[in-house]
């Protein structure tokens, strides 16, 4: 299996978090606190999402997602709905997060491959080994240095994501998709433990912050030590 733990010697580049989980796990809510962490050490923050984060790859989200997007246009085969997001990424890296790094900043990331790994290589069956693939040809060994996974039961997910309004095409997945999708982000953060950190998200808001900056601090530590 491909080693993707980040190899680029972090001290040389800005650093590249990514923010991972099932459907209304409270990634998004720890956005701003990550933000203010970050703000305090680094000269930059680009704070960025996937599938998105330009012009083009927000559209290649909307078509991916089926938001605006016709009735009668078919929904997009497991091969089709991964290379639209590994499109989306294409263009997102060259665009955004390659350049940001080599100026230096920080970069926190609202999913990346490893949401394909979970997503599409577990729960839709296509295989971790072949988005791996994909991963070398689109970014090689350019991995985030750190990893957020923030892991909630599924039931606790759904309830919340329940609250918002209209669901988009992933987002009306039964219950059995999104317990593989968690079973591929568990096997994720067992298989790459220096780079995936587990964020028990099933807690207050206030209790899965605090863990998010013990991680942020820890991973700012080893960084400093490189
Ligand atoms: N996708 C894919 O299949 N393959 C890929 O390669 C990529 C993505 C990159 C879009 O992602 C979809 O694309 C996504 C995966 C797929 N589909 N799904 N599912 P997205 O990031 O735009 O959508 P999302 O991940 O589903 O966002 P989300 O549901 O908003 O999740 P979240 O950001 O983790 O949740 P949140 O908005 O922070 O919180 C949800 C609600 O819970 C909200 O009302 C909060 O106030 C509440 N909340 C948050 N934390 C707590 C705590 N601790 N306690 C109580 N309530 C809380």
């Amino acid at each position: 299996m491909t080693n993707n733990e980040a190899t680029t010697a972090p001290s040389r580049r800005g650093a590249f978090i990514s923010l991972e989980g099932i459907e209304g796990a409270g990634k998004s809510t720890c956005v701003p606190a990550i933000e203010q962490w970050v703000k305090g050490r680094a000269k930059e923050v680009v704070q960025t999402r996937e599938p998105g984060g330009t012009p083009l790859a927000e559209v290649i989200r909307n078509l991916v997602l089926g938001i605006g997007v016709d009735d009668e246009v078919e929904a997009p085969t497991s091969d089709t709905e991964t290379l639209l997001m590994f499109a989306s990424r294409a263009q997102h890296l060259d665009e955004v997060v390659r350049p940001a790094l080599d100026r230096g900043a920080w970069v926190i990331c609202d999913r990346f491959t490893d949401a394909t790994l979970a997503y599409q290589g577990a729960a839709r069956g296509l295989g971790m080994q072949r988005i791996f693939e994909l991963a070398e040809w689109v970014h090689g060994n350019l991995w985030p240095d750190l990893t957020l996974w923030f892991d909630v039961s599924v039931e606790t997910g759904l309830a919340r994501a329940s609250r918002r309004g209209a669901k988009d095409r992933i987002e009306q997945e039964r219950q059995d998709f999104f317990s593989k999708v968690r079973a591929g982000y568990l096997e994720l953060a067992s298989l790459y433990p220096e780079r995936v950190k587990v964020i028990d998200a099933q807690r207050s808001m206030d209790d899965v912050a605090v863990q998010v900056i013990q991680e942020l601090e820890a991973y700012g530590l080893r960084r400093e030590n490189v």
